[in-house]
């Protein structure tokens, strides 16, 4: 009896240890199971980490550029206006610098277009009375964009705006192929064909 007792004792002590011993396993492969997945959830935040610094990195280049192009939409004139000593005329809403150096009409137009702008265009009363003052504050003719270089007699535009307003002089144009380039007389404001090797100031515009 007693000998019996011991050996289902030893049974049951050895069935004991045999399940221990699964449930370390069972706990061993939970806990491998738990590393794998660890080891996977860190892969995926590092991943998720690169999408946003892409995606911050994209925004901030679409801000670089979008700014800039809202403010010129907003505000056409103001920043070339602020560079490169342009000034701003409010009653004609055009931006316009005077260069008061004596030019042949070729260097005058050469020097507008180093600031990205044009010898001047004139449209209307108010633009030539602009341009009229600004002679007659020098007592100096100007230069301005009109000019019949490429076909004789067929005025044109140096910014290539079409040609509306004009204020010739009573007999003006009569230079003919000897005079292609055209001021602003400083006296009343009128326009004459004139020799474009003479050398004059000159109003560039943007
Ligand atoms: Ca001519």
């Amino acid at each position: 009896m007693l000998y019996d007792s011991t050996i289902s004792d030893i049974a049951e002590l050895v069935g004991k240890q045999q399940s221990q011993q699964d449930i370390i396993i069972t706990l061993k492969t939970t806990l491998d199971v738990q590393k794998k997945k660890n080891i996977e959830m860190e892969n995926l935040q590092n991943a998720l980490k690169n999408e946003i610094n892409e995606m911050k990195r994209t925004s901030q280049l679409q801000q670089d550029v979008t700014i800039p192009l809202q403010s010129t939409s907003i505000k056409p004139y103001s920043n070339g206006c602020q560079s490169n000593g342009f000034d701003y005329d409010m009653g004609t809403g055009i931006c316009y610098k005077l260069i008061e150096e004596r030019l042949t009409w070729d260097a005058a137009r050469e020097k507008c277009h180093g600031w990205n702008a044009e010898l001047i265009s004139i449209h209307s009363q108010q633009e030539n009375d602009l341009v009229h003052s600004i002679a007659k504050s020098l007592s100096f003719e100007i230069w301005i964009g009109l000019n019949d270089q490429a076909q004789e007699g067929s005025f044109v535009w140096a910014d290539e705006s079409s040609v509306g307003y004009k204020n010739w002089d009573s007999d003006e144009p009569n230079g003919g192929r000897s005079e292609n380039c055209v001021i602003v007389w400083y006296i009343d404001g009128t326009w004459w064909d004139y020799g474009c090797n003479y050398k004059k100031p000159s109003v560039c515009k943007l």
